[in-house]
């Protein structure tokens, strides 16, 4: 597919995905949301050799400043719950994708763009990131997500403040708190997730997948996470891959798995 609104990227088996709005902040419009969409339906899952995506804003000012306001001056509740049901359903592509995604963010990352850093399985956050959830500033709440993902990231009490007062906070707050597992000098948040993927990409993928899902289940309040554990470990014990890294730890050599 031709995206228009996401620049597509790969370097070694690792994706690296811009949201290419940079005069309009990297604002998420109808197109981003189809793209994003398309890319983790659809191209993500097709490629074979795929360690893991990386999520960032194009420019040095944003990852991205929220969902694009011009875009919603017109809606009715119907059409904004349609819409806010359309967001979720995307977001839970991301953060149910087998590859880990991580949130290289590089600037502002504000409503429907803090939501998406929080759909993503983990956040690089750059000097200049900016995290907040300004919905109540507009009249409305986050549509994507945000009332949910972000207690479950940094509990309660925080993030009740952040969403009744629309605070923005920065890169070390945001460490200090759990939403961002790393910050890192401006420029070098793509340097530090592919680090992290480099590191992930020598690990067994049918492991890390079940990983993923089993955190995923803790959050699911139709699932039994441990039940669900209990399945996901006698899957990853029937592969390949477990012979594999058993044999060669005997061995003391390197694993090399095939994700079989
Ligand atoms: N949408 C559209 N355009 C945006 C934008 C946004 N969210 N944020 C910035 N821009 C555009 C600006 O309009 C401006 O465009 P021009 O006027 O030059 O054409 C350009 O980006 C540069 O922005 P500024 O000139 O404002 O840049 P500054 O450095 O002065 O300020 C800022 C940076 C990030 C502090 C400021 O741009 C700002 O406050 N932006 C808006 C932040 C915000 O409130 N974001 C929206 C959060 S609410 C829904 C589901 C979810 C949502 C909504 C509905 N439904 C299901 C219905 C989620 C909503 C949100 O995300």
């Amino acid at each position: 597919m031709d995206y228009q609104s996401i620049k597509v990227e790969y370097d070694n088996g690792i994706a690296i995905l811009t949201i290419n709005r940079e005069k309009a902040l990297n604002a998420l419009n109808k197109t981003v949301f189809s793209e994003l969409r398309h890319y983790f339906s659809i191209e993500g899952p097709s490629k074979n050799d795929l360690i893991g995506v990386i999520l960032t804003g194009a420019g040095n000012k944003a990852f991205a400043a929220g969902a694009d306001i011009k875009e919603f001056t017109a809606l009715d509740v119907e059409g904004a719950k349609a819409l806010s049901q359309n967001g979720h359903e995307v977001f839970f592509l991301i953060e149910r994708f087998p590859k880990p995604v991580i949130a290289a963010v590089n600037g502002f990352a504000l409503g429907g763009g803090c939501e998406l850093t929080m759909a993503c399985h983990m956040r690089i956050a750059g000097a200049k990131a900016r995290f907040g959830q300004p919905e109540v500033n507009l009249g409305i709440i986050p549509g994507y997500g945000g009332s949910q993902r972000l207690v479950q990231l940094i509990g309660k009490g925080k993030a009740i403040e952040l969403l009744l007062t629309a605070d923005m906070i920065g890169a070390e707050e945001a460490h200090r708190l759990g939403l961002a597992n790393h910050v890192v000098e401006s420029g070098e948040e793509v340097e530090k997730a592919k680090e992290i993927l480099r590191k992930i990409g020598t690990k067994a993928p049918i492991a890390i997948a079940k990983t993923i899902e089993c955190v995923n289940a803790c959050f699911d309040k139709n699932e039994n996470g441990f039940a669900y554990e209990v399945n996901a470990f006698g899957e990853c014990a029937g592969t390949e891959d477990f012979q594999e890294g058993a044999a060669a730890f005997i061995e003391k050599r390197r694993a090399d798995f095939k994700g079989k």
